[in-house]
C-alpha cells in the first residue's frame, strides 16, 4: 500500500486503472423500491467462527483507510458461506470508510441517504488459494458490508482497534493490538440473531476497482459513538484527505436482488 491514489478527484481513477471505468461498479446508491423480494426458502448467509479469538490482530494505517488483520490458529480463520455465494469465503481484512462531517461518509446509500460510516469485511474465495488470485475472478471476493449511524454506546470491535490508535496516525504505520473476535463488531442496538442482506455483484471501492466482489449489505445498522468518528477522522489519509467514501456508480442495469436472511453460527 502507499499514495498511489487519492480522494481529491475520483473520477479520474479510470485514467490509471481501467477497471475503475467498468460497468459493475460499486459502492451504489440501493433503491428500496427496486430490491427484489426475499425468495422464500433460500439459502442463508451463513457466518462461521466470527466467534474465534485470533493468536495476534495487527491495525495499519494504509494511506487510504485504518485495516484490521489477524492471524487464527489453522482451521479457525474466520468464512462466510450460502446465500449468493457457491463455496466458502475468508476473512482478509477489514476497514471502514467515514467522511468529514456526520452527514456524510458512508459509500453506499439507500434511498439516496448518507450514513457516516460503512464498515467493509472483505473475504476471499477459498479455491482461488489467496486473495490476490480471487481478486481476478468474477466471484473471487465477498465484502460483508455495515452501514453505520450514532449511538450513545461505542462499537465494541472499533473501541478496541482505537488502543492503538496513537501508534498509526501517519500512513503506512502498523501496531499490534489486544485480541479480540470479530464478533465484537456485531451491531449491539439490537440482539437479534438474524438479519437481511441486501446482494449485488460490484467491484473494489478503491483502485484498481477489480470487478470481483459480490456484495452483502447489512440492512441492520452498526452502531458507532461520536467519539469513535472523531478518533478516525484524526488518523492521517494520503494527500491529506478528510474522507475516503468514493461517490456511488451507475446500476447499469445491475439488479439489487432480494435480500437474504444471515445465520451467525456459533458467534
Ligand atoms: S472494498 O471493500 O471494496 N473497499 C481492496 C479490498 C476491498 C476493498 C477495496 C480494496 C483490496 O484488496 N485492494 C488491493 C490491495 N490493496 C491493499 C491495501 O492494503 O491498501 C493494495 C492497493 O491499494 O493497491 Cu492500498
Ligand atoms: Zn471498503
Amino acid at each position: 500500500s502507499g499514495a498511489h491514489f487519492d480522494y481529491g478527484n475520483p473520477k479520474d481513477w479510470p485514467k490509471d486503472y481501467p477497471s475503475c471505468g467498468g460497468m459493475r461498479q460499486s459502492p451504489i446508491n440501493i433503491q428500496l423500491q427496486d430490491v427484489g423480494m426475499i425468495e422464500p426458502g433460500q439459502q442463508p448467509v451463513y457466518r462461521n467462527r466470527y466467534g474465534a479469538k485470533p493468536k495476534r490482530m495487527t491495525i495499519t494505517n494504509n494511506g487510504h483507510t485504518v485495516q484490521l488483520t489477524g492471524e487464527w490458529q489453522k482451521g479457525y480463520t474466520p468464512t462466510i458461506s450460502g446465500g449468493p455465494l457457491n463455496g466458502t469465503y475468508q476473512f482478509s481484512e477489514l476497514h471502514f470508510h467515514w467522511g468529514s462531517n456526520n452527514f456524510v461518509g458512508s459509500e453506499h446509500l439507500i434511498n439516496n441517504h448518507s450514513f457516516p460510516i460503512e464498515m467493509h469485511i472483505v473475504h476471499w474465495k477459498e479455491t482461488y488459494g489467496n486473495k490476490t488470485e480471487a481478486t481476478k475472478h468474477p466471484n473471487g471476493l465477498a465484502v460483508l458490508g455495515y452501514l453505520m449511524s450514532i449511538h450513545k454506546s461505542p462499537n465494541r470491535g472499533l473501541k478496541m482497534m482505537q488502543m492503538g490508535f496513537q501508534h498509526i496516525v501517519e500512513p503506512s504505520r502498523s501496531t499490534k493490538i489486544d485480541p479480540f473476535p470479530l464478533s465484537f463488531f456485531d451491531p449491539n442496538v439490537s440482539r437479534q440473531k438474524t438479519a437481511r442482506y441486501f446482494t449485488y455483484p460490484g467491484s473494489l471501492t478503491t483502485p484498481p476497482c477489480s470487478e470481483s466482489v459480490t456484495w452483502l449489505l447489512s440492512v441492520r445498522l452498526g452502531n458507532i459513538a461520536t467519539h469513535q468518528l472523531d478518533s478516525l477522522r484524526r488518523l492521517r489519509l494520503s494527500n491529506h484527505d478528510n474522507h475516503n467514501n468514493r461517490p456511488t456508480q451507475q446500476l447499469n442495469g445491475r439488479s439489487v436482488s432480494s435480500y437474504l436472511e444471515i445465520q451467525f453460527s456459533n458467534a
